[in-house]
Formats: structure tokens, C-alpha cells, sequence
């Protein structure tokens, strides 16, 4: 029976570009052929759980501004947030969803009475996809929020807490394993510090190398055939997070042995943090071979923090979607809206408009990008810019068959004299403006 929390909508429709109906899309046709692909198959939409259902509208400042049914931690207050972000899901028409144990069901005592919560919790969300269709796209564990992992959860000086943590991450993956999960994603929300002069840089490093290794472990011993993935984010909570873009998280994979292992989730303000463009830390991870899933919301860019916006600019979301597309499309990853309501939207209807608007900005940014790589509008300059790099002497320098001093030698018999060539920038913003 439907808990009639979003009124008489059931479905948002496709209405085509001409429409103005606010719970329509005018660009988001799931069916529609792009690149030979179905809308739906590139984007992969997923809704995530913690800040539709779960966030209360706090800021620093005030507290709760939402009021929900099923504000409460009981477990029918979680069975009736289910049947609610179901109903959204199905409404939205998202193939995917993605939580956070902590989400989903009610804080036990302890570690066995969390366990038996999720599975509980677990079991429901089995009825609800196989009634729905809605599949997960990652599973996650919450170390950040309860005050044990004050000090970190992998990272923490204290070796219990690496034990509770490792423990709570096994019931997740356990979980997100039953669900039929295509990835699971590690965000190391208190994994950094706060100040340097109780910190032990080096030890934390190797207790976080230890984790994540032993996550691996297991995902092989259980046969989850899913993903893991390492969410990169600068700061925020700690002053400093140990996976703090993809050049890092890259870094740390290499030294402990994981690189063939686990991709990388990136959120586009978390990349706005670290200083880079959303689309820097995707092409980052294309050319390093562990570009995993995509978390759609950015930052506000004035007050500098992780505002968790939905998407709304089409120009940036078509160059992300260019860089994804141009390394091959996601395969187990996708897009999730990790994005959160502003806390005067307090209406039911603003979490369908909020979506249907990121949804739609997604489609437009998509169509756009693929006609770029289908027009080969900018790679065809960059082909050319390098292509100096064919020439036979080149290549062998490339490929490691001259030492410095036969180079210096070729210089000198052939005369080489290089010209400077013009980069064309504004060209080629303006040619991606033609197609946004
Ligand atoms: C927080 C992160 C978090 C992860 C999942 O900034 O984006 O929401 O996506 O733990
Ligand atoms: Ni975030
Ligand atoms: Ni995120």
C-alpha cells in the first residue's frame, strides 16, 4: 500500500524539451539511442538514501527543519522510510539506489544488535527491489558518525576501533552482497587528522593500507563480484583527509598493493575542494586505469564547502560526461545523486523536483558530450597536437630506445628547431559551447 507522501505522483513522465511541467523530463528519456546505448544504460542513475531520507536540514547554526513520518530509531520507523524511498525511487524512475548501514536501520547497542538491525532491515529491501526493479549500485558503512571513529576507524590510534570498524565494514559488504550490489564504496570520512602534533602520519598509513587490504580479502573469499571503491575527499570532516583527490588515493593503492584492485568514486565537490575540476579527477582516473562511479552534486562555489548541491550547471556536467564517455562509459559504476535538499525545501514534491532537475541536467550534459566524441570535435585537435609523436625517432625516444646522449646527437644532425604552435584554447571552448 503506498504511504501517499508524495501525493498522487506515482511516475515523472518524459515530456520532451517543450514542457513545463516541473515533474517532468524534458531531456531524460531513458529509451532514447545515444551512441548505440540506451539513456538509461550510459547514466545509471542512483538516489542515495542518507540525505533524502535521513539528514535532518541542520546546519551549523540551526537544527532540524524537515519533519518526517519516520524521523525515528525504531524499526518501523525504518521499514516506513523504506516504503517512502521506494516510492521515490520508482516515481523518479532511478535503476539504482545506494546506502549507508547507518541509514537504514535503527543505532543498536553494540556491534551484534547493529548486525541483526541491518539484517532485518536487509531482508525488506530484498521484497522491495524484487517488487520494484530497483537495483543497488553500492553499498557503505557509516565510520564517521558515531563518536567511536572520532579519531578515524581504520586510522584510529586505538586498535580496537580498526577492529569494530573492519567488523561493521564485513556486515556491510555482507549485506550489500545479498542486495546484489555493484560496487561498494569506502569513504574514509575520519581518516585524516586534525593536528600533526598527535599524529603518527606513518603508522596510520600502514593501518589504513592493512584495511583496505583486508576488505579485498574478503570480497574475494565471499565471491562479491562487485567493485570497491575509494571515495577521494580533501578535508571536511578532519582538517586533512588522508584520500584527499584521485593523484592520492592513487598513490596509496600503488604502495599497498591495490591498484589492480580498487577504482575510485568521485564526487564533483569533493573535487572542487581539492582544487581541481570534476572533469581533472575523472580523465586522472581514466588515464590511471581505476575510474570507478561518479557522485553527482557540486559545491557551492562561494562559501567553499560540501553543500551537496544538485547538479545544475549543463556546460561542467557535459565535460565530466565527456571524459567518461571518451574512456569507455562506467561499467559497474554510475551516477548517484549524493545530493541533498537546501533546508528551506521542505515540501515532499521538492525531492522529486530536486532530482527530475539533476536527472535532466545529466541527460542534456550527456547528449552534448556525445555528440562531441561523435563529431570528434575536440579529439581530432588533440590527435593532431600530438602527432609529432609518430615520427620513427619519436617513438623510439618514447619508448625508452635513446639515452640523453643519442638524443643530444639526433638534435645536432637533424638540425631540430622547434617551433611553438598555438594551443588554441578559446577555439575549443567555444567549439564545446556550440554543443552545450
Ligand atoms: C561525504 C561523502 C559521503 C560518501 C559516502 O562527503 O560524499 O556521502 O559518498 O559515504
Ligand atoms: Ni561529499
Ligand atoms: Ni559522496
Amino acid at each position: 500500500m503506498a504511504t501517499g507522501f508524495f501525493g498522487e505522483v506515482t511516475r515523472v513522465p518524459f515530456e520532451g524539451p517543450d514542457s513545463d511541467n516541473p515533474l517532468a523530463f524534458r531531456h531524460y528519456d531513458p529509451d532514447a539511442i545515444v551512441m548505440g546505448k540506451r539513456m538509461e544504460d550510459h547514466l545509471r542513475f542512483a538516489a542515495c538514501y542518507w540525505h533524502s531520507f535521513v539528514w535532518p536540514g541542520n546546519d551549523p547554526f540551526g537544527g532540524q527543519t524537515f519533519e518526517r513520518p519516520w524521523f525515528a530509531d525504531t524499526m518501523d520507523a525504518a521499514r516506513l522510510k523504506a516504503d517512502v524511498a521506494f516510492e521515490m525511487f520508482t516515481a523518479l524512475g532511478v535503476p539504482f539506489f545506494c546506502f549507508h548501514d547507518a541509514d537504514v536501520r535503527p543505532e543498536g547497542k553494540g556491534f551484534a544488535e547493529n548486525t541483526r538491525n541491518l539484517s532485518e532491515i536487509v531482508d525488506y529491501f530484498e521484497k522491495k527491489m524484487e517488487e520494484t526493479g530497483v537495483k543497488l549500485l553500492w553499498g557503505t558503512a557509516n565510520l564517521f558518525s558515531n563518536r567511536r571513529y572520532m579519531a578515524g576507524a581504520a586510522t584510529n590510534p586505538d586498535p580496537d576501533v580498526f577492529a569494530f570498524a573492519a567488523a561493521t565494514v564485513k556486515t556491510c559488504i555482507d549485506a550489500t552482497h545479498r542486495l546484489g550490489g555493484d560496487n561498494y564504496v569506502l569513504w574514509g570520512g575520519r581518516e585524516g587528522y586534525e593536528t600533526l602534533l598527535n599524529t603518527d602520519l606513518k603508522r596510520e598509513d600502514s593501518q589504513a593500507g592493512r584495511f583496505l587490504n583486508l576488505v579485498v580479502d574478503y570480497k574475494h573469499r565471499i565471491g562479491f563480484k562487485g567493485t570497491i571503491l575509494v571515495e577521494p575527499k580533501p578535508q571536511e570532516p578532519s582538517k586533512h583527509q588522508y584520500d584527499f583527490d584521485v593523484a592520492t588515493v592513487y598513490g596509496f593503492l600503488k604502495r599497498h598493493g591495490l591498484e589492480g584492485e580498487v577504482k575510485v568514486n568521485i564526487e564533483q565537490g569533493h573535487a572542487i575542494l581539492a582544487g581541481h575540476s570534476f572533469e581533472h579527477e575523472i580523465a586522472l582516473a581514466q588515464a590511471l586505469g581505476i575510474f570507478g562511479s561518479i557522485d553527482m552534486n557540486r559545491n557551492d562555489y562561494q562559501s567553499g564547502w560540501d553543500t551537496d548541491q544538485f547538479p545544475n550547471n549543463a556546460a561542467e556536467v557535459a565535460l565530466a560526461y565527456y571524459h567518461i564517455l571518451a574512456g569507455g562509459g562506467f561499467s559497474s559504476g554510475g551516477t548517484n545523486f549524493d545530493a541533498k535538499l537546501r533546508r528551506q525545501s521542505l515540501d515532499p514534491q521538492d525531492l522529486l523536483i530536486a532530482h527530475v532537475g539533476g536527472m535532466d541536467i545529466c541527460a542534456r550534459g550527456l547528449k552534448a558530450a556525445a555528440r562531441m566524441i561523435e563529431d570528434r570535435a575536440l579529439s581530432a585537435f588533440v590527435e593532431e597536437r600530438y602527432a609529432g609523436w609518430k615520427v620513427p625517432e619519436a617513438a623510439k625516444m618514447l619508448a625508452g630506445g635513446f639515452t640523453l646522449g643519442e638524443i643530444a646527437d639526433w638534435v645536432e644532425k637533424a638540425g631540430l628547431d622547434p617551433q611553438p604552435r598555438s594551443g588554441k584554447q578559446e577555439l575549443l571552448e567555444n567549439i564545446v559551447n556550440r554543443y552545450v
